[in-house]
């Protein structure tokens, strides 16, 4: 699968893979999606971001975002391996209006989609999750925990989200690389135990 004898270096994939799986990683905009798939990718991550303008205010309501001159126009693409024989390719899809065309590409194929929340911006996330929902992904949220909001009980944001109860609910900080290892086992997991009800 792609190794090569010099692939140390961790770009080619380890010959023992088996399994590559397509993972969006999804949210509205500035919650955190580049972040995420930055802190992750084992491989330099490919980014697609431009310098934000007055002009485009009115459309990425800056409300509540912090230090943000940049936003992605297209995607963002990462590679984890996740065990010997699973490797995850996480395409960052964005969630506004405008962007609805591009999920016809980033969705084919795609086994599911990690939503990232920000807990302070919930009714941001309900056109996300219904993209989601239109396209069949099944999915798990992941709520990013920004430094300075206050921890919101999971059952709360489970019944604002309007979430199943089958639906993974984990909180990860995108910066950081455990927490969003494990929101991604969680998908994983979720989508191991979906398969496996079906065989
Ligand atoms: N404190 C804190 N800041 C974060 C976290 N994740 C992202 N940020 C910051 O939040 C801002 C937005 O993050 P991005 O990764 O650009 O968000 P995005 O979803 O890719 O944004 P768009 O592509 O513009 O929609 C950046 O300034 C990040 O540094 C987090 O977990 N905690
Ligand atoms: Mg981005």
């Amino acid at each position: 699968m792609g190794s090569r004898p010099d692939s140390a270096d961790g770009v080619y994939l380890d010959d023992a893979v088996q399994i590559a799986a397509k993972i969006l990683v999804v949210g509205h905009f500035a919650v955190g999606k580049t972040t995420f798939i930055g802190t992750m990718s084992e491989i330099p991550p490919l980014r697609t971001e431009e310098r934000m303008t007055q002009a485009g205010a009115h459309v990425d309501d800056l409300g509540g975002v912090r230090g943000k001159s940049t936003t992605t126009v297209a995607m963002d693409f990462g590679r984890i391996t996740l065990s010997s024989k699973l490797v995850l390719y996480l395409f960052g899809t964005p969630g506004q209006e405008r962007f609805v065309q591009v999920w016809e590409d980033m969705t084919r194929g795609a086994l599911g989609a990690l939503i990232l929340v920000d807990p302070e911006r919930l009714k941001e996330s309900f056109p996300v999750i219904d993209l989601v929902e239109q396209y069949g992904l099944p999915y798990a949220i992941s709520v990013n925990h920004f430094d300075e909001t206050p921890v919101r009980p999971e059952n709360e944001l489970r019944e604002a989200l309007d979430l199943l109860p089958e639906t993974p609910i984990v909180t990860c900080d995108a910066r950081d690389q455990k927490s969003s290892a494990d929101a991604l086992i969680a998908l994983v997991r979720y989508l191991q135990t979906r398969t496996d009800r079906r065989a």
